[in-house]
C-alpha cells in the first residue's frame, strides 16, 4: 500500500495534517520526530497558510518578528530578519525555509483540498476524502487551518457586472495586480485595510476608502532588525521560549503594572507617550485595567484619538476615522505603518458608508445612495468568518453524521481548544477557547503541536486508538473561558472574537482571555496528570 494516494483508493497514515501554514509545517514536523507516518494537505500550491494567500501590498506581522517565528533551537539561529516588523515576501520566505529544515516538504499533497473527513468507530479512524478524488484513512486528523482562513466572500449586488478588475486581500493573486495610475477602491479598514491602504495610495491615480467603521489604529514604529539582540535570543533559545509561554500574549511586550486611577494625569501622558513611541500592540496594556475599566480605557482611546487629530490634517476626515462608538482594544487595534497620513494626500478620499451606504456595484464602479465612483480595481477587505469557517466547510462527520460545529450554535464548545466532543482523534490547532489570535500565534501553534504530539505517543505507548475529551472536561473549561472574558468590554462590541446568540443576545467570548502563561500551566498540569479531562479506548 503506498503512502502518497497515487495507486490506491484506501492508504493508511497516522495522522492527517490539514494546512501548511505556521502550526502544519510544525505539526508534520514534531509527529514524524515521534515516528508516526504523516500526511500533509494543502489547497494552496505552497506552504505558508495566512502568509500565501494575503500576499497584497503592505501585508505585514504585527508581533515583533525576533518572537513571531520558531523559538526552536534545531532553526532559530540560521534565519536572519531584516525588519523588526517582517514583511509578507520575507515571512513567507521564511516559513519555505522552516519547512525545508523541519524536512515536510515530501509529506504534502499541494493544491489538495480535503473534502470530508468520515469517523469510522469500528477502526478508529477516519476517511479523508481529497479534491484529487483520491481517499486515505488516518488514525487521527489534525486541523491545522488557522482560525482567519476562510475569508467573507463579497456579496455586493452588481459585482457580476463589473468591467474592472476585483481582488480581496484575504487571496491576493499570486500574479501582479496593475496598480500604478488607476481608480482603486478598497471596502473595508480593518488590518488589512489599514495595511494595504497606504501601499495603494502611492500608486494610484486616486484612492477611494469606504469604511463602515472606524479602527483604532497605532503605529507598528518599524525599524530594521536589531542583530545583536537576535544573536542574543538566538544563544538561549530554549531559555526564552519559557519565557515566552510564560507571559500573557507570548511576546516581550511590555505590560501596564499600575491601575491608571493610581496615576497622576502626567504620568499616565509620559506612560501613553512612551508607548506610542514603543509602538504596536503595547498600546493595548497601558494600564492594567484599560480592558476592564471604561473610564482608563477612555484615557487610551482619547490619546489616540489626538494623535489622529494631530496626523490628519483636515479636520473633518480626521473625526471620520476617529472611532468614538467603542472602547480601544475591544474590536482588534490595527498596527500601521503611515495609515492616517495617507489621508492627507491629495489622490485619496475617505466615504463613510454608514452615512452614504453602498447600494451596489455598477459596470463602472461603486455606486452609493449619494454618488458614484469609477474605478478600474476593487479590493475587498472584508474580514474572515472566523474561527469556524475552517471547520465548518470541511465537511468533517462523526458516526451520526454531524459536524464538529454543530453543537456550537451558542458559541463554541472545546476542551482547552484543542478537541471537541463527539468527535474522537480530531484535533484542532489554536481553536476557540484557546488563547489563538490573542497571543503570539507561531507560538501558540508550537505548543499546541507539542501537547498533540505527545498526546499521541503516550497513546502509542498505552495501546490506545482513540483520544476523546470528556463532557465534564469541556464544560468547566467552556465555563472557564466564559468567566477569563466575563469583565472585559470586548464583551459587549460586535467583533469577530464575539458570538452573539441572536435569540436572547447573550454572549460568548471566543478565544481564552486568560493569557497563554495561564493556558499553558493548565495544559501542563493536563499532560501530567495522566491527560485529566480526556478518555481513551
Ligand atoms: O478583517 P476585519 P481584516 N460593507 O474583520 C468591513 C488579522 N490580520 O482582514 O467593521 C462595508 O478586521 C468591516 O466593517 P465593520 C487580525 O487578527 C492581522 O482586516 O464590520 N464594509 C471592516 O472594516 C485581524 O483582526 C494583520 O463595520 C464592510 C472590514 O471590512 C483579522 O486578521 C493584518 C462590509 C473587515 O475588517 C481580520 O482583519 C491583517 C460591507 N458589507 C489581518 N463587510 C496583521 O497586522 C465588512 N466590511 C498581522
Amino acid at each position: 500500500m503506498t503512502k502518497d494516494g497515487t495507486n490506491s483508493a484506501v492508504t493508511d497514515y497516522d495522522v492527517v495534517v490539514v494546512g501548511a501554514g505556521a502550526g502544519g509545517i510544525f505539526a508534520v514536523h514534531e509527529f514524524k520526530e515521534k515516528g508516526l507516518s504523516v500526511l500533509g494537505l494543502e489547497s494552496g500550491s505552497g506552504f505558508g497558510g495566512v502568509w500565501f494567500h494575503n500576499r497584497y501590498p503592505g501585508a505585514r506581522v504585527d508581533v515583533e518578528s525576533y518572537f513571531y517565528c520558531y523559538v526552536d533551537p534545531k532553526i532559530y539561529s540560521e534565519w536572519k530578519w531584516s525588519e523588526r516588523y517582517a514583511a509578507q515576501p520575507e515571512i513567507l520566505a521564511y516559513l519555505n525555509f522552516a519547512a525545508d529544515k523541519y524536512d515536510v516538504r515530501g509529506n504534502y499533497k499541494f493544491s489538495t483540498r480535503m473534502t470530508g473527513a468520515q469517523w469510522d468507530p469500528s477502526t478508529d479512524s477516519y476517511t479523508i476524502a481529497m479534491s484529487d478524488g483520491k481517499a486515505v484513512t488516518a488514525r487521527v486528523l489534525v486541523m491545522a487551518t488557522g482560525q482567519l482562513s476562510e475569508a467573507r466572500k463579497p456579496s455586493f449586488d452588481g459585482l457580476d457586472d463589473f468591467k474592472g478588475e476585483w481582488v480581496q486581500t484575504s487571496h491576493w493573486p499570486e500574479h501582479p495586480v496593475a496598480l500604478k495610475g488607476k481608480r482603486i477602491a478598497v471596502i473595508g479598514t480593518g488590518s488589512s485595510g489599514v495595511q494595504v491602504i497606504p501601499q495603494l495610495a502611492k500608486e494610484a491615480e486616486r484612492l477611494y476608502v469606504f469604511q463602515r467603521t472606524a479602527n483604532y489604529s497605532v503605529p507598528a514604529q518599524n525599524s530594521p532588525m536589531d542583530e545583536g539582540r537576535y544573536q542574543d535570543i538566538a544563544r538561549g533559545v530554549e531559555d526564552v521560549w519559557r519565557e515566552l509561554v510564560g507571559t500573557f500574549s507570548g511576546t516581550r511586550n511590555p505590560r501596564g503594572s499600575a491601575r491608571a486611577a493610581d496615576m497622576s494625569p502626567e504620568e499616565q501622558q509620559q506612560l501613553l507617550q512612551e508607548r506610542w513611541e514603543h509602538g504596536g500592540h503595547t498600546m493595548n496594556s497601558v494600564f492594567t485595567d484599560q480592558s476592564s475599566n471604561a473610564d482608563a480605557n477612555a484615557i487610551v482611546a482619547e490619546f489616540v484619538r489626538d494623535k489622529v487629530r494631530q496626523t490628519v490634517k483636515d479636520p473633518a476626515v480626521a473625526e471620520k476615522l476617529i472611532p468614538t462608538e467603542y472602547p480601544i482594544g475591544s474590536r482588534r487595534l490595527c498596527v500601521d505603518i503611515g495609515y492616517y497620513e495617507t489621508y492627507n494626500r491629495d489622490n485619496v478620499t475617505l466615504v463613510n458608508v454608514k452615512a452614504d451606504p453602498i447600494e451596489r456595484i455598477t459596470p463602472h464602479g461603486i455606486k452609493t445612495r449619494d454618488q458614484e465612483f469609477e474605478v478600474d480595481l476593487i479590493v475587498f477587505a472584508l474580514g474572515f468568518d472566523a474561527f469556524t469557517g475552517a471547520l465548518d466547510q470541511s465537511n468533517i462527520r462523526n458516526e451520526k453524521g454531524e459536524q464538529p460545529t454543530d453543537k456550537w450554535d451558542r458559541g463554541p464548545k472545546t476542551f482547552l481548544g484543542l478537541m471537541t466532543t463527539g468527535f474522537p482523534n480530531l484535533f484542532i490547532v489554536t481553536g476557540p477557547g484557546s488563547p489563538s489570535v490573542l497571543a503570539n500565534m507561531i507560538l501558540g501553534n508550537m505548543q499546541h503541536v507539542r501537547f498533540i504530539a505527545n498526546a499521541l505517543t503516550y497513546m502509542k505507548d498505552h495501546g490506545h486508538t482513540r483520544i476523546e475529551p470528556t463532557e465534564e472536561a469541556q464544560t468547566e473549561w467552556t465555563a472557564h473561558v466564559a468567566d477569563a472574558a466575563s469583565k472585559l468590554l470586548r464583551l459587549g462590541v460586535e467583533n469577530y472574537m464575539v458570538h452573539v446568540n441572536k435569540d436572547d443576545q447573550s454572549r460568548t467570548f471566543i478565544p481564552y482571555a486568560g493569557g497563554l502563561d495561564k493556558y499553558v500551566a493548565r495544559t501542563n498540569a493536563v499532560e501530567e496528570n495522566g491527560y485529566q479531562g480526556f478518555a481513551f479506548a
